[in-house]
């Protein structure tokens, strides 16, 4: 190995600083956590009501990747099901039919993403009551790099093809 004159000090002090930035990380695990994504937008949340034994709900929205960098959408836990996984439509033999998305809904930058009817959705799997036209309920939806958000979702009626009315949540 070979080191020039003067090059061993200052090799040492670059230790040092990056030993002393991850020293104080964990102090700031909120920033952190802002900072790693700065530019998911979460728009139009909201759901169908269900009939009174209905095993499963909808969940509809828009994401809006202001960052630089791509996210996914690999699903989410609510209040009122057992399972929140995300969803998308395809025809099989004239058939229209959903399963999960493998690997999540991919958001890249600059992109805007709708979850609606006939397209990709959030599937409540295992409601634990029935989706009334009018309330609301919490979503905590789970993204890959900007991790839980949690969304409030305005519950329509059972034909609504569309929000009634634009919600900012924040
Ligand atoms: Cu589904």
């Amino acid at each position: 190995m070979i080191f020039a004159k003067g090059a061993k000090p200052m090799r040492l002090s670059t230790f040092l600083a990056v030993g002393a930035f991850a020293f104080l990380a964990p102090f700031q695990p909120v920033h952190a956590q802002q900072a790693a994504a700065p530019g998911l937008e979460i728009s139009q949340a909201w759901s169908r009501a269900t009939p009174a034994s209905a095993p499963v709900g909808v969940g509809y929205l828009a994401l809006t990747n202001r960052g630089a960098e791509a996210d996914r959408l690999i699903g989410g836990a609510s209040e009122v099901a057992a399972r929140v996984e995300v969803h998308e439509m395809s025809m099989d033999g004239g058939v229209m039919k959903m399963r999960e998305v493998a690997g999540g809904l991919e958001i890249k930058p600059g992109e805007r993403r709708e979850l609606k009817p006939g397209g990709h959705h959030l599937m409540l799997i295992g409601l634990k009551r029935p989706l009334k036209e009018g309330e609301r309920f919490r979503v905590e939806l789970k993204f890959e790099k900007a991790g839980a958000r949690e969304v409030e979702f305005a519950v329509q009626g059972m034909g609504a093809a569309a929000p009634a009315q634009q919600h900012h949540h924040h």
